[in-house]
């Protein structure tokens, strides 16, 4: 069994294992009447004194709440929408100021249900193409167990009605399918790039310390970023390979393969300013890591584990080392977030958000791409049972996370 989850779910008795106290996961679903936020600051740490503002969590739209929200987002097309997936298969969109939200795609059928499914499983991932004003297509990723074939994590694009309606599942095109050996590390994030291509990552197939060393394999599709042309098709398959992919005419070598050597990719972004990708990649026995993801880059799992080596493992030297990673005194899963590209924030601006989904923490790193350095990293904010499943933006840029168990979709603010 894995030693942790990246989303530690059931992680209960592994966090009493790390030493820490598991209210957050004890506390479950939020069931109306218990206050998850006011219950968690006892005991919070303080946000760092440096020059990052503290944070807050202010309850964006207090009429609305999920049923494990796991993606928060916007269409890119200036329609005013707002969108949210929840694990268990639906998406739901609406507009900021309603009191009602309506079914824009409808997958609980579909994905496996919650007691069947792992928790790491369900509905994972939503992107949008560029061109969605144009051409209605979205793309999802969602976990299978059914059928006479292996457990599997699903990529499939969705043409959206034109009429209000919600999505008809019978406009899904599956565009991949990668096999996954166990239940936990599907990954997945999806992100179109500023060059209209798909980024997705997966995670390294599960169970503990990678034991087919899937990451490090070239030849399969697990612990790697890939990049897909999905307005191309070639030979028989429903997507091509962007011609400068790191490692296409490489014998043995999957050509889908943008980055490879990571655990498990929990939630990547773009910052549309310097184009940087940055992911999460949630960590085993020790440490969590933040990367910033590059062509044919190797982030050093199953040897290393953030900084250090993993179980004596050698550094090769092409690999790759995180910007920061944090210790398990500090948290157990990482949520990767974005960089805050709003107004309202001014001195966050250019520096990127990411939380700790067990522990509560949300930190700041300050990062200059030039000099390749770390500037700050700090704490911003501690809600220990925030449960922060994912970051997302609205169309002007704010910053908002989801509360996997409380269900709701909170703004990040400035504390003053
Ligand atoms: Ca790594």
């Amino acid at each position: 069994m894995a030693r942790k989850s990246i989303l530690a779910f059931a992680a209960v008795g592994l966090l009493a294992a790390a030493g820490m106290v598991a209210t957050a996961l004890a506390l479950g679903r939020f069931d109306g009447r218990l206050d998850p936020v006011l219950d968690a600051l006892k005991g919070a740490d303080a946000p760092d004194p440096g020059p990052l503002p503290a944070l807050k969590l202010v309850d964006a739209f207090p009429k609305l709440r999920f049923d494990l929200p796991l993606w928060f987002g916007h269409d890119g097309t200036g329609s005013g929408w707002l969108y949210v997936v929840e694990q268990d298969g639906r998406i739901w969109r609406f507009r900021p100021e309603a009191e009602t939200k309506e079914l824009f795609l409808d997958l609980s059928t579909v994905v496996p249900e919650r007691r069947r499914r792992h928790n790491e499983e369900g509905l994972l991932a939503l992107a949008f193409h560029p061109k969605f004003k144009e051409n209605r297509h979205f793309y999802v990723n969602y976990s299978q167990l059914k059928g006479t074939r292996p457990r599997r994590g699903v990529l499939s694009r969705f043409t959206a009605s034109k009429d209000g309606q919600p999505t008809d599942p019978a406009t899904e095109k599956v565009i991949l399918e990668v096999e996954q050996p166990w239940g936990n590390h599907n990954g997945c994030s999806l992100n179109f790039g500023a060059d209209g291509f798909l980024y997705a990552s997966f995670g390294d197939g599960g169970a503990a310390n990678d034991p087919h060393n899937h990451s490090q394999n070239l030849a399969t599709l697990l612990g790697t970023v890939l990049r897909l042309d999905i307005d191309r098709e070639e030979n028989g398959k429903p997507y091509a390979v962007p011609r400068d992919n790191p490692f296409v005419g490489k014998d043995g070598a999957r050509p889908e393969i943008w980055a490879y050597g990571l655990r498990n990719i929990w939630r990547m972004a773009f910052d549309a300013e310097t184009g940087l990708l940055w992911g999460g990649d949630v960590g085993q026995n020790a440490f969590e890591e933040i990367d910033i993801i590059v062509k044919g880059g190797n982030y050093g799992w199953n040897r290393r584990e953030g900084f250090a080596p993993f179980q004596n493992g050698e550094k090769a030297a092409d690999m790759i080392d995180p910007v920061v990673d944090y210790p398990r005194d500090k948290g157990i899963s990482v949520t990767g977030g974005v960089v805050y590209r709003g107004k309202v924030m001014e001195k966050l601006r250019g520096v990127y958000l990411y939380a700790d989904y067990g522990s509560g923490r949300l930190w700041g790193v300050e990062y200059d791409h030039q000099e390749k350095k770390v500037k700050q990293h700090e704490l911003l904010l501690h809600v220990r049972n925030a449960a922060i499943s994912s970051f997302g933006e609205d169309p002007a840029g704010e910053v908002y996370v989801c509360g996997h168990h409380s269900g709701r979709i909170w703004r990040l603010e400035a504390e003053k």
